[in-house]
């Protein structure tokens, strides 16, 4: 199986005016495509390529290049459907009732949230994940990510700075908050809660 790039799931403007079109044209059509491009060209002609991405993910160790490039092919799908045009804000329901359980507000969950992605050294990406029944907050370095630790994503922001550079320069603080505010899809990781 050729793995492929798949279609954004709104338009290319339909982040505005948190994040652009143009972060969007080089991060989706630049970075997540090289992703693809390139773990194709690694698996072709050997029997992995008709490996599942989440296969691919389970049977390398992190940080090789299979690894590395079918992780963040996963990652950016992932990332993607985080985000939705007028997102971000409180959860509501089942979501809202396990942050409260698990974090004891939601203002403590965007704390530790926002901590989490502003302070990954460098290259990663923070998520909210389902850990043994209990909500948490984690981050992981380049292309690694919670299924490898056993834990189930259900939201996650980028903070590799392609993702941010364009629309906030160096100000990974300022589009943490943003995501927070006006991007995070709850709608979405509900679904993940429901689904885990
Ligand atoms: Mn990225």
């Amino acid at each position: 199986m050729t793995i492929s790039l798949p279609d954004l799931p709104y338009a290319k403007n339909a982040l505005e005016p948190h994040i652009s079109a143009e972060t969007l044209e080089f991060h989706h059509g630049k970075h997540h495509n090289a992703y693809v491009t390139n773990l194709n060209k690694l698996l072709e002609g050997k029997p992995d390529a008709r490996k599942s991405l989440e296969d691919l993910i389970r049977d390398y160790d992190v940080g090789t290049p299979v690894f590395n490039n079918a992780a963040q092919v996963w990652n950016h799908i992932f990332y993607w459907s985080s985000m939705r045009p007028g997102g971000g804000g409180e959860p509501k329901g089942e979501l809202f009732d396990a942050i409260k359980r698990d974090f004891g507000s939601f203002d403590r969950f965007k704390e530790e949230f926002s901590a989490a992605a502003t302070s990954q050294f460098g290259s990663g990406w923070a998520w909210l994940v389902l850990d043994k029944g209990k909500l948490a907050v984690t981050k992981t370095s380049n292309a690694d990510l919670p299924m490898k630790h056993g834990q189930t994503a259900l939201l996650t922001i980028d903070v590799w700075e392609h993702a941010y550079y364009i629309d906030f320069r160096n100000q990974r603080p300022k589009y943490v908050e943003t995501f927070l505010a006006s991007l995070a899809n709850w709608e979405l990781a509900t679904m993940n809660l429901k689904g885990a």
